[in-house]
């Protein structure tokens, strides 16, 4: 059975009404989209009203109207950033001329492969989240889980938009892959490392929000810069719902470390765990895990492909006019490497290290979150201080893959980091504890012991409002 896909079902500004082209591929999409998201969304509560936010425009006030919505109807929309006719290539080596509206030939491979990557992560998330309405701790949480998964699915729509209209068949066949493809499976994997561990419950689903929904901040608006303007344009749209993202994990874990701290002041041995809480050494290694995981996600430290991407003028720098140097040639950055299995401090050219530039932003972007965890943890008069590990900890990717590192950074042989990752990653006690807490609390303006209430609604509302009819 076909449907028909029309602006009123499709909020979109890409004309979709007047592009019969765009609309048959959609419509043979779209069916498949459905099946996905009932097999592998949420489980258990596709028939359930969820009071969601939709995009209906890119304008201010239409990106996020607020309604009750089952999530199978959710009007995934398609949006750009509207253009800007005058815009030039603002980096590498086409730099100052007109950008592209169509796939430059010479690169059409590697922004495939760019925008299927980004597209892979989407799904994948949906994926790794599915049956954590089972267990949420509220029905403030639940409702922000599944706010969470159906702003994912529009980004995928994002992803499959620009497959469709800029990639002929191939970006067809693409386009039924990102959703052929599994979370963690062993003969199908979701493409990138994070993207096919589990996230079995809500701290890890926090620490999830908090790290690696922050590793897309970085991507879309290193995207964001793309000299193919459609794919710019789509980011800088997609940026506007990532941060809500981030907003559900770092106040996400600050309501579990604000918890730790009032339980730990409520028992006389200041045992967290003895009150069904989330002790504060638990939190730190939730964080190692995720974080590392997340480091991951940006590459090699030294690498090609991104010093093409950029020549090329397919990806640029975290808010790119934020610097004065635009072209890179003959420009260095100074950075830590291996060499003869030592960590040496030298300069690599700029272009090379342009994985390694992206993720110390992002480092600088979460010690901020953490240093808000630290305050809150201050204020409420304990004193426990919340850190990044080394970003050679646990490392899977890149250079420090394969070898040791304490989270401070000291390297380590292998037989000191085995007798030691259980106190620093979490250990199948530690998983077996979090998990024995997650009992689902689907009252209004109740929570779970081990998290304390957020400070404010969501859209104006109060904490007792029905955000999700159980
Ligand atoms: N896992 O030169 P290298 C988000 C592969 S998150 C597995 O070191 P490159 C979201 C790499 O593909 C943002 N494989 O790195 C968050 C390459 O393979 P091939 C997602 C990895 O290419 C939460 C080889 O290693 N967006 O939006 O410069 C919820 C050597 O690569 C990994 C993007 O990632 C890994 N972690 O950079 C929902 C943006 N890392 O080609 C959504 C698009 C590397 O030799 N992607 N490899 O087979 C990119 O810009 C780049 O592909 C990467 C890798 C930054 C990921």
């Amino acid at each position: 059975m076909s449907t028909i896909l029309n602006d009123e079902k499709i909020p979109n500004n890409v004309n979709l009404g007047g592009d019969k082209r765009l609309q048959r591929a959609l419509e043979a999409w779209q069916p498949h989209f459905i099946d996905w998201w009932k097999q592998m969304g949420p489980t258990g509560w596709q028939e359930r009203d969820i009071y969601l936010r939709t995009a209906t425009s890119v304008e201010a006030n239409g990106w996020a109207h607020f309604d009750y919505v089952k999530m199978p109807d959710y009007r995934w929309g398609i949006f750009l950033e509207p253009k800007d006719p005058n815009r030039v290539h603002a980096f590498g080596d086409n730099m100052g001329q007109p950008v592209w509206d169509e796939v430059p030939g010479e690169f059409r491979n590697s922004l495939r492969r760019l925008i299927v990557t980004q597209g892979d992560t989407e799904p994948a998330s949906v994926e790794q989240q599915r049956d954590l309405g089972a267990t949420a701790p509220s029905l403030y949480d639940l409702r922000n889980l599944f706010q969470v998964n159906v702003e994912e699915g529009r980004h995928l729509w994002a992803m499959v938009y620009l497959l469709h209209t800029y990639f002929g068949r191939d970006g067809r066949e693409e386009a039924e892959e990102l959703l052929a493809r599994r979370s963690g499976d062993a003969d199908k994997p979701r493409i990138l490392g994070a993207f096919n561990e589990p996230t079995s419950h809500w701290l890890s689903f926090f620490m999830f929000t908090m790290f690696t929904d922050r590793d897309g901040k970085y991507q879309l608006s290193a995207l964001a810069e793309s000299g193919f303007d459609p794919l710019a344009r789509t980011c800088r749209f997609m940026l506007t719902e990532e941060a809500h993202h981030m907003f559900v994990g770092e106040s996400g874990v600050q309501r579990v470390v604000k918890r730790a701290c009032e339980l730990m002041k409520a028992d006389p041995n200041g045992d967290v765990r003895a009150q069904r809480g989330i002790d504060l050494p638990t939190v730190q290694k939730y964080l190692h895990l995720w974080y590392s995981l997340s480091l991951d996600l940006f590459g090699g430290e030294v690498s090609s492909n991104a010093a093409d991407a950029f020549a090329s003028g397919l990806k640029g720098r975290y808010k790119e006019d934020r610097y004065d140097e635009h072209k890179l040639v003959g420009s260095h950055f100074a950075m830590d490497v291996l060499e003869a299995g030592k960590v040496v401090h030298k300069d690599i050219p700029m272009r090379n290290a342009l994985n390694e530039v992206l993720r110390t932003e992002y480092i600088k972007d979460c010690q901020r979150g953490v240093d808000r965890w630290n305050k809150t943890i201050k204020d409420e008069g304990v004193e426990f201080v919340i850190t990044l590990p080394s970003n050679k900890f646990h490392r899977q990717i890149g250079m420090w893959s394969g070898q040791y590192f304490s989270p401070t950074g000291e390297q380590l042989d292998e037989a000191t980091w085995n007798a030691s990752k259980g106190a620093w990653l979490p250990n199948d006690a530690d998983e077996t504890y979090i998990k024995s807490l997650m009992k689902p609390v689907y009252e209004r303006a109740k929570m779970a012991s081990w998290i304390a209430p957020p400070a404010k609604g969501i859209n104006g509302l109060p904490e007792d409002f029905e955000y999700v009819r159980v």
